[in-house]
C-alpha cells in the first residue's frame, strides 16, 4: 500500500478522489447497441450475444426454462445449498422488518392523510457473468422485490453457474434470459418480443453496464443507483488485528483491478503491521493479480487524532466502512457518510457482501453522501392517500384558498370554494 504519513487537510480531497471513468467514450459505444436492440428486439440479442459473448442462443434458446431452473439444485453441494438458503433466511428477516405499518395521520379534525407502500410491478434484475459468478447478488436483489410483491421479476444474465439459477427460484423469480451487457439493460428497459419490458432495472454491471443503465435512465426507466468500481475503507488502531485487516482489504480488492481501498489510522504501527501481512496474504489468493493492482493503487492514510479520522471518512463517503477501533459503535454515531458500517474485530465486510442479513448493493463513488443502499423501499412506490370529511373541510378550506388567491390560482380557490358553500346552504 501507498502510506501517506500526516497529509494536511489541503490534500485530503485529492486524495480521497475516485478516479474518473470516461464516460463518454463507453456511451459512444453502448448508444448503437441500446438502438440496435429498440430497433430489432430479440434478433438483435441473438446478434450482439454471438458477437460479444460467443454464445449461440439459437441454440440454446434466449429463456431459461423451467426444467432448466429446477435442475440446478441437483447441482450443487448440500453445504452450499444449505448456505444460500441460510443466507436468504437471514436477508428476508432483515428486509421483511422494513415494512412498515400504515399510519393514517389526522393532521387536523377530519383531514386524514396517510401512505401505501405499492410494490413496483415490473423489475429487472442484472447479474453479471465476468470472473465471479454473484449469485450472492441474486439474493440481494430477489428478496426485496419478492417481499415488496413485484408481479413480475425478470433476470438477465450471461453467468451459467447454477447456483445463479437455484437462487433466482429461491427468490421467486418470475423469468431468466441468458443475456449479458448492455444489450440486456436495452432488452429490459425497452422490452422484445421474448423479454418484458420494466420499469425499473437493479445490479451490478460493468462499464458498458452501467453506462447502459445511465443512458435508459434519462429515457425514463428507472434504476437503482449510479454505480462504480465497489470500495471498501477500513478505520483501524491499535486494538485492530493487522491480520484482519489486510483480509478484508484483500477481500475488496479481489473484485476487480478497479477495486478502491484505503486504510485509515491514527497508528504507524498498526499500518506498518498491515502492510507486513498485506503481501503474504495477497501471494496466496488465486485472484492475487487482480488483488495486486487494486492494492497498487491503495492508500493508508495516517492522521494525528480520532477526530480526524472520522473527519476524512465523513468526507471520502466510502460503500463499505469497517471500524476496526476501541468502541466503534460510538465511533458509528459519529460517520455521517457511508453505505453501510461494520463493527469490530469480528464483522467482515465478507459477511455483509453474503449472509448477515444486511444488502450488498450500496452507494460507491461517493453517493453514499446522498444515497442509501438498496432496501425495500427501493422496490416499492409510496402512494400517498387522504381522505377529507366535510367538517375537514370547513376547517382546511379557509387555509387553502387564501394560499391559492395569493398565488392568483383562482381555479384552485374555486375548487374549495365551491363544496363550502353548498356545505354551507
Ligand atoms: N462486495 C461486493 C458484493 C459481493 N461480494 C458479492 C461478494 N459477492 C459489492 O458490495
Ligand atoms: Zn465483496
Amino acid at each position: 500500500m501507498n502510506i501517506i504519513p500526516f497529509p494536511p487537510r489541503s490534500e485530503w480531497s485529492a486524495l480521497l478522489a475516485r478516479p474518473v471513468q470516461k464516460s463518454d467514450q463507453i456511451e459512444a459505444i453502448v448508444a448503437p447497441i441500446l438502438r440496435q436492440v429498440r430497433e430489432q428486439g430479440d434478433a438483435a440479442l441473438l446478434e450482439l450475444s454471438q458477437r460479444f459473448d460467443k454464445v449461440n442462443l439459437d441454440e440454446i434458446g434466449l429463456e431459461v426454462s423451467a426444467a432448466e431452473l429446477d435442475a440446478a439444485e441437483a447441482q450443487l453441494s448440500d453445504e452450499l445449498k444449505a448456505a444460500i438458503r441460510q443466507a436468504y433466511g437471514n436477508i428476508r428477516t432483515f428486509h421483511e422488518a422494513q415494512k412498515q405499518p400504515i399510519q393514517k395521520i389526522e393532521t387536523m379534525p377530519g383531514v386524514s392523510c396517510w401512505r401505501r407502500s405499492v410494490g413496483i410491478d415490473k423489475v429487472g434484475l442484472y447479474i453479471p457473468g465476468g470472473t465471479a459468478p454473484l449469485f450472492s447478488t441474486v439474493l440481494m436483489l430477489g428478496v426485496p422485490a419478492q417481499l415488496a410483491g413485484c408481479r413480475e421479476v425478470v433476470l438477465c444474465t450471461p453467468a451459467t453457474h447454477p447456483a445463479v439459477f437455484f437462487a433466482a427460484k429461491l427468490v421467486g423469480v418470475t423469468r431468466v434470459f441468458r443475456v449479458g451487457g448492455a444489450q440486456a439493460v436495452a432488452a429490459m428497459a425497452y422490452g422484445t418480443a421474448t423479454i418484458p419490458q420494466v420499469y425499473k432495472i437493479f445490479g451490478p454491471g460493468n462499464q458498458y453496464v452501467t453506462a447502459a443503465k445511465m443512458l435508459v435512465a434519462k429515457e425514463g426507466v428507472a434504476i437503482d443507483m449510479p454505480a462504480g468500481p465497489s470500495e471498501v475503507a477500513v478505520y483501524a488502531d491499535d486494538t485492530a488485528v493487522p491480520a484482519f485487516v489486510a483480509a478484508d482489504l484483500l477481500s475488496q480488492a479481489e473484485h476487480g483491478a478497479d477495486s478502491q481501498v484505503l486504510l485509515v489510522s491514527t497508528s504507524k504501527k498498526l499500518v506498518t503491521a498491515v502492510n507486513l501481512v498485506l503481501d503474504t496474504q495477497m501471494s496466496r489468493l488465486p485472484r492475487r493479480d487482480l488483488a495486486a493492482q487494486a492494492i497498487q493503487n491503495s492508500k493508508a492514510i495516517l492522521v494525528d487524532t480520532p477526530d480526524e479520522a472520522i473527519e476524512l471518512l465523513n468526507q471520502y463517503a466510502a460503500e463499505h466502512l469497517i471500524l476496526s477501533v476501541q468502541d466503534a459503535e460510538t465511533v458509528a454515531e459519529r460517520i455521517t457518510n457511508a453505505g453501510s458500517i461494520f463493527l469490530g474485530n469480528y464483522t467482515p465486510e465478507s459477511a455483509g457482501d453474503y449472509a448477515s442479513g444486511t444488502n450488498h448493493t450500496l452507494p460507491t463513488n461517493g453517493f453514499a453522501r446522498a444515497y442509501s443502499g438498496v432496501s425495500l423501499d427501493s422496490f416499492v412506490k409510496k402512494i400517498t392517500v387522504q381522505h377529507i370529511s366535510p367538517e375537514g373541510l370547513q376547517v382546511l378550506g379557509p387555509v387553502v384558498e387564501a394560499m391559492a388567491e395569493a398565488e392568483s390560482l383562482d381555479a384552485h380557490k374555486r375548487a374549495v370554494s365551491i363544496r363550502l358553500a353548498q356545505l354551507q346552504a
